[in-house]
């Protein structure tokens, strides 16, 4: 292949890699807590475990998630934790035992069931309960409305993970996202969360937050480092002389 070729064969495919990925844009996002899924839009589904839907978006106002077809009063508990800082803990509150995070948790989210649920905050060392002046609709479908204001204004992003325990055992039966252990069998250490890097308007939930570890950062990094590499040997192949300009032995 010539110079010429291979270089515009790679500029082709470094365009490729650092050319952001087309999104549909549906935040910011008014929804209604009333145990109906007609105000969500397709790409704020996130993933589906046991049958049971992930769906999550925000205004500039409110961070939502809904949880479908899982009956709280006799289908166990639902806890969603939440980090928007650098401090917090990466063990869970106390609820028939506890469990380990991924990252440190700030603030959980948590339902018993439809007439008993509370917002806490890990703080001076310990999860305590902090007022809560959202909107919850509780039922086969439920839907959750979390202030920004009552989780401290996040203004770097939120990690999220969200898992289902027992009705009255730690033993957890169903986690978001789903790579997460789920055993049925005792505390768990979860592995993988949904980061948010900003929860801007104009996105899509489902192609903006991300499945950590692995965050945007890291993914544009490496992006970064195969950039580097394709224009490195394109350099190295401009630097070879052509065999006809070779002096003669
Ligand atoms: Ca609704
Ligand atoms: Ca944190
Ligand atoms: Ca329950």
């Amino acid at each position: 292949m010539k110079p010429q070729t291979l270089c515009a064969t790679a500029a082709l495919v470094v365009a490729a890699l650092c050319v952001p990925r087309p999104t549909t844009a549906t935040t910011y996002n008014d929804i209604n807590c009333d145990g109906s899924l007609s105000d969500w839009a397709a790409d704020e589904f996130m993933e589906q475990e046991l049958g049971k839907d992930l769906r999550v978006t925000w205004n500039a106002n409110n961070l939502y998630i809904a949880i479908s077809e899982v009956n709280w009063t006799v289908d166990g508990d639902l806890f969603i934790y939440l980090g928007v800082d650098s401090g917090g803990s990466s063990t869970t509150a106390d609820w028939s035992g506890t469990h380990t995070l991924p990252f440190n948790a700030d603030y959980a989210f948590t339902v018993e069931n439809n007439s008993f649920w509370r917002l806490q905050r890990y703080t001076e060392g310990v999860w305590q309960d902090t007022p809560y002046t959202g909107a919850v609709s509780i039922g086969q479908i439920t839907e959750i409305e979390l202030p920004l204001s009552d989780i401290g204004s996040p203004s770097a992003g939120i990690e999220l993970l969200i898992f289902a325990q027992w009705e009255a055992q730690q033993n957890v039966w169903g986690s978001w996202p789903t790579m997460n252990p789920a055993s049925n069998s005792g505390p768990e250490s979860f592995t993988h969360f949904y980061h948010f890097p900003s929860l801007p308007s104009g996105v899509s939930p489902s192609v903006h937050g991300t499945i950590g570890p692995i965050t945007v950062p890291t993914l544009s990094k490496w992006g970064t480092i195969v950039c580097l590499i394709v224009l490195l040997v394109l350099g190295m192949a401009s630097r070879q002389p052509r065999r006809s300009q070779r002096p003669a032995a």
